[in-house]
């Protein structure tokens, strides 16, 4: 599955705006034809957006079960002999897809994309009918987890174990788009980078797909050609394989995210994709970006915004990119779920180092006030082999959408999982094993939870960098930054003897914003700057950590709770983007001012 890209032999059209929508409570629409006509019902909803927080009824922002979308598009005339594909970039969590009267996709797994090819439902120069069922229920089975329970009274209501509101809907855009019948269906790139020579080198693989099957004569023929920004030709060559050496590279990396242009050819279609040339590598406990050791400032962050909820926001990718800037962060993680695409292309772009995470969150059934007291995670009743073949799935699938993004530079395989469990360790083990064998150009990590620090973990020798989410001095020792300095240096020298890169992926406090104590006390915004300057202190003494992100870049929905006051309040900026004292502690930290 290739991203949409416009180009000579590809038309796409994005079917955003207002689709008719409708509830499913009695989970009767398949059964009875909901697909099979014009939806119900006279509401509208947009796409992208969840719908949670567009509704004013309770019961339906907290709804469990499916909703429907549908709308009307039209397959141009001129598209007459080429393959159309429908594709949706994301319906959180379940979704299932019909054009016109056939039922054509079905897809598990809320932040990747899935399409399906409907040239032989179509009819050219005439309306298309698209219906999608999204379905938001988490179990056992799921990636992440949850559990639903049926009440007495015929309410539905359902939890999770992650601290992040669980969002619906089409969350990013539906693509109508076409391609010729011989076409290119997915590319690997990978690159190099000699920085003594300056030699750098991309490797393409591409698979095609080739009408009539098979017959070797029909095979069309594969070229790449490799441009510089400015489009000048540096290298061609053919074949399905292929490596186009440049000579004096200049490598992709934060102060100069240079791209060239890979063109890729297959008989008739043309695709074109940005390439960044660089290299990451773990040497010892550095991590190394072409060669250089690379130091990491930045935060963990959330697809998070008032009333779109999660759906994918252009506005608020640019707000939050100019603040990254303003901030002088270098990286983010996509804590927890693999980000929309345009968020990926615009870090290509703008030169983010971005750590990919999957949607494992809350592979924990007992932690803090999400999960049940002594709750065991990974055995067959719970996390079992289900939610590992979901788990697997999840990593496949955002692995073959971000691998070409020279903006990733490593794979989170799980946020915070119970790897203080002996089961965790048979559990993880393949998982890395998969992950480094679909991509062993990048390290591969996770976010080490609380409850199991070193003398506890089972796992972590597996991974290639050590990353640790800690609250001390919130969650630990809350109120006492005195102890929380102490006990994060003591537990940042015990990890450091795996003599591994360690990266703090969370750090933090709630502060609410526009409160104010003097001498400083939780959840003001003083004590929310005194706890990430005592963090950063302790930083400062470990050589080996290599890196630092605050949780949060911004305020975010959750669950309700009685310590979660309107949402998680960690960030360090304002659910709205605007700064509180911690953002100005940061920028000066992070982006001195200049002599
Ligand atoms: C964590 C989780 C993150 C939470 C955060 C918090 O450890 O990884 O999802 O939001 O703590 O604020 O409690």
């Amino acid at each position: 599955m290739l991203t949409p890209r416009p180009s000579s032999s590809r038309e796409y059209q994005r079917l955003d705006g207002l689709w008719r929508f409708r509830f499913d409570p009695f989970a009767e629409g398949e059964a009875t034809g909901w697909w099979a006509g014009p939806l119900a019902g006279g509401r509208e909803m947009p796409v992208p957006a969840s719908y949670n927080d567009l509704v004013t009824e309770p019961g339906e922002r907290d709804y469990v079960g499916d909703v429907w979308y549908q709308r009307d598009a039209w397959v141009p005339g001129s598209w007459a002999g080429r393959r159309v594909v429908l594709r949706c970039d994301a319906a959180t969590h379940h979704g299932t897809v019909w054009a016109n009267t056939e039922r054509v996709a079905d897809h598990a797994g809320g932040y990747v994309p899935f399409e399906a090819d409907i040239t032989d439902l179509v009819e050219f120069g005439q309306p298309l009918r698209v219906t999608i069922r999204v379905g938001n229920e988490l179990t056992m089975e799921t990636i992440p987890p949850g559990v639903i329970t049926e009440h007495a009274d015929g309410r539905r209501t359902q939890r999770w174990f992650h601290d992040f509101y669980n969002y619906a809907g089409l969350h990013r855009s539906v693509w109508l788009y076409c391609t010729p019948p011989s076409y290119l269906d997915a590319v690997t790139v990978r690159t190099g980078f000699d920085p003594a020579s300056g030699r750098g080198l991309v490797r393409y693989q591409a698979e095609v797909v080739n009408a009539g099957a098979g017959a070797q004569e029909t095979q069309a023929p594969t070229s790449a050609v490799l441009r510089a920004a400015d489009g000048a030709e540096l290298a061609r060559t053919t074949g399905l394989t292929g490596e186009l050496p440049v000579p004096s590279a200049r490598p992709w990396h934060p102060g100069d995210p240079y791209l060239y242009q890979l063109d890729l050819a297959h008989g008739e279609d043309r695709y074109s994709l940005p390439v960044g040339v660089r290299t990451v590598a773990v040497a010892g406990d550095r991590l190394l970006l072409n060669g250089q050791p690379v130091q990491l400032r930045g935060f963990g962050m959330h697809e998070d915004g008032a009333l779109r909820g999660k759906g994918h926001d252009d506005a608020r990718l640019v707000r939050d990119f100019a603040l990254l800037e303003w901030i002088g962060a270098n990286s983010f993680r996509t804590s927890h779920y693999p980000y929309a695409e345009e968020v990926l292309d615009y870090a290509d772009r703008q030169g983010l180092l971005v750590i990919g995470e999957t949607p494992a969150v809350g592979l924990h059934l007992s932690l803090g006030h999400m999960g049940d007291p002594g709750a065991r995670t990974f055995a067959p009743d719970r996390i079992g082999p289900a939610a590992a073949a979901a788990h697997r799935a999840a990593i496949t699938e955002l692995i073959a959408r971000d691998r070409n993004h020279p903006c990733v530079i490593a794979w989170s395989i799980a946020n915070e999982p119970d790897t203080a469990e002996q089961a965790a360790r048979p559990y993880f083990a393949p998982l890395v094993a998969a992950t480094r064998e679909l991509d062993p150009t990048r390290p591969v990590c996770f976010a080490n939870v609380a409850t199991a620090p070193p003398a506890a973990d089972v796992v972590t020798d597996l991974f290639d960098l050590i990353c640790v989410n800690r609250y001390y001095g919130w969650y630990a020792s809350p109120g006492d930054l005195a102890a929380a300095e102490q006990d994060l240096t003591d537990e940042l020298q015990a990890w450091a003897r795996y003599g591994k890169p360690i990266i703090i992926t969370e750090f933090g406090a709630d502060a609410l914003a526009g409160l104010h104590a003097l001498p400083a006390t939780m959840w003001s915004e003083e004590y929310q700057v005194a706890l990430i300057a005592a963090a950063l202190r302790v930083f400062d003494r470990v050589p080996e950590v290599i890196g630092a992100h605050v949780w949060n870049f911004a305020d975010f929905a959750t669950a309700e709770a009685v310590h979660r006051p309107g949402g998680n309040h960690k960030g360090v900026f304002t659910r709205d983007r605007q700064p509180k004292a911690a953002a100005w502690l940061l920028r000066e930290r992070w982006r001195p001012p200049a002599g």
